[in-house]
Order: C-alpha cells, then structure tokens, then sequence
C-alpha cells in the first residue's frame, strides 16, 4: 500500500471521501465513504453519491503504509437502510468501537445508524434500526474530557436538512430559510451511556458573528452546510463544517460542546471538485487535516480522494488558513 504524504491521495486502488480520522491503540485510523466508478444520474439531490459499504484505512504513523482493512459494513447487512451510505465517523467507549454511518430508510429518508466492532478496523454488526430521532447526515461523534459523547449532523440539499424544519419531515419542503433570516445549524444530541440511542431530543447549533448575531441564510461563505466536525483545543471546542455552495472548510467556536459556536474564518480553501469535508485530529504532538478533493479523477464529483495536511494554530487559537495546492 502507499506511503502517505502530505496533500496527495491517501489510497489510489479505490476512491475515498468523507474522511474521519481518530486515534485509536495508537494508530490512525480513517473512517471514509467509499465512491463507487458509475455513469449514474449526478445532480443536487446528491443521487451521484450512490455508495455501497465502507473500507477503514489505517497507518501507524505518517511514515509507514496505508493498510486498507477490506470490508467493513455492506448496505445488504443493515436492515433498516436502502441506498446511499454516505460520510461516516466512528468513536470508542465502552470497550467497543462503534460506526456512526447515514443511509436512506426503506421510505428514502436519510437516518443515522451505528454497528459496532471489538476491533476499530471492524468488521462492524448494524443495529437493526436506525437510532430512533435520527435524520439528515454527516454524523460526527465527540467524545469529550468526561466520557459525555455527542453527536453532530445535518446536511442541505441532498442531505434533506430543510425537510425537517417544522421537527417532522415534509418531502415537499426544498427550501431554506429565506436570505436574510438565521441559516439552518447543524444538529447535536447527547448519546447515550451505551452509544445507541439519543438521550435527548436533537438541538439546533446556533452560529454568530463576532457581534452575537447569527449567520444569516444568505451568507453562503459562512452559513452552515454539511461535514460538521468537533474537537477540542485549549479548553474551546471548534466546530468546523463545508460551507457547501462557496466550496470552503471554515470554523467557529465556543465554550461549550452545543455552543452557540462565534465564526472564526477559514480553514481550507475550495479544493477539486464540489464537495469539501473534513475531520481534524491530533497525533503525538502536531494537528492534522484530513479532508478529500477529485484530483485522483481529474475533477469527477463523485470519483473523490482522500488526503491530509498539517493543520496549524496561531498563537491566539485562531487556525492558519491552508491553501491545498500551494507549496
Ligand atoms: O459523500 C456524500 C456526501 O458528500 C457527504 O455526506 C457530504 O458531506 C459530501 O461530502
């Protein structure tokens, strides 16, 4: 398998996106989606995105291969879901590592399941259900400092987000909020002690400016898309996310978990292809981005691969921003 190296595909045996990285025994381990080569419809509904099971990456360090551990969930093993597993992340408690993954139901409503392994390379077992309040995608789980574990989701668009603005799903809803009222937030829920289920209803993340206003819906350079992303750093977590139509990785951030989340700037600048997603992780003593662009297939959408970079902080906690293609 490939060595890894900065800001070229991880792997180039299969396409990858979506990628959640953590550090498990030691390891890194990536969590991606898995592009599937077709010719199948490709438009806004994201129907392009037709992926079929998930692979876990993994490398000791950035100096040694990319192992890919083979198959570790298949759509014609979960029960509950029909099409479309899209971006994935995965979390360790219990003893058990566990694989958080959205996929349409039986009705074409995007849920969120989990399916867990002893092992963080899986195989992974579903659920037979998907958790009960789940919708919408893009679900990423932050473990924090006192073992509390919360789920981010939601996504636009494809994702099916506006269809839940009134807490139930309306197929006929496509639109957002109108331009200049607050954009949709992401969505957060405390999961239970045992990782399963959501111990309380999902709340919507509010995103301000540095005035204590909120982002509004017209503000596609800064208004919440889809990808949010979690982590911790000098006692502040950092909600980072894909700003969808403007193409770029930017971040906010707050005291708290659910915050309201104070809009910091950019991460990552508009990389190949249309999508931009993200997961950024510790490892020894330096910060990484991990995120995907269509360079593997010259600029097809869905043809997309996974890469990293190191991440970096100034000296106030602000992220320098990284501009991919630049040396
Ligand atoms: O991979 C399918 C979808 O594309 C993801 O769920 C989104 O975040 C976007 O990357």
């Amino acid at each position: 398998m490939n060595d890894p190296k900065p800001n070229q595909p991880l792997v180039t045996h299969m396409y990858t996106a979506d990628p959640s990285a953590h550090v498990f025994e030691g390891e890194i381990y990536v969590y991606p989606s898995h592009d599937l080569d077709h010719n199948g419809p490709d438009n806004d509904n994201g129907d392009q995105y037709a992926m079929e099971d998930y692979h876990v990456l993994s490398m000791r360090n950035f100096d040694s291969p990319v192992v890919d551990h083979g198959e570790a969930l298949h759509l014609r093993d979960i029960p509950w879901a029909s099409a479309q597993l899209w971006a994935p992340d995965a979390a360790y408690k219990n003893n058990l590592y566990y694989l958080f993954f959205p996929a349409r139901d039986h009705d074409g409503i995007f849920r969120i399941g989990v399916a867990t392994s002893p092992s963080p390379a899986g195989p992974f077992k579903p659920e037979i259900d998907y958790i009960k309040g789940s919708y919408s995608i893009d679900p990423a789980v932050f473990v924090d400092e006192d073992e509390q574990a919360y789920m981010y989701f939601g996504g636009l668009w494809g994702g099916q987000l506006e269809k839940w603005q009134t807490g139930t799903f309306e197929a006929s809803q496509t639109e957002g909020p109108p331009a200049d009222k607050p954009a949709l937030g992401p969505r957060v829920a405390l999961l239970s002690d045992d990782m399963l289920l959501f111990k309380e209803e999902p709340q919507e993340i509010s995103i301000i400016d540095e005035e204590g206003n909120p982002i509004l819906a017209g503000d596609e350079n800064r208004r919440y898309f889809e990808g949010p992303w979690v982590h911790k750093y000098n006692d502040y977590y950092y909600l980072s996310y894909s700003t969808g139509t403007t193409h770029k990785l930017v971040y906010g951030i707050s005291r708290s978990p659910q915050g309201p989340y104070t809009f910091q700037g950019t991460i990552l600048t508009p990389v190949i292809g249309w999508t931009t997603h993200h997961s950024i992780v510790q490892f020894e003593d330096k910060w990484y981005l991990f995120y995907h662009d269509c360079s593997l297939s010259d600029g097809v959408n869905h043809k997309r691969c996974v890469k990293y970079t190191e991440l970096k902080y100034n000296a106030d906690g602000t992220i320098q921003t990284i501009q991919p293609y630049q040396e």
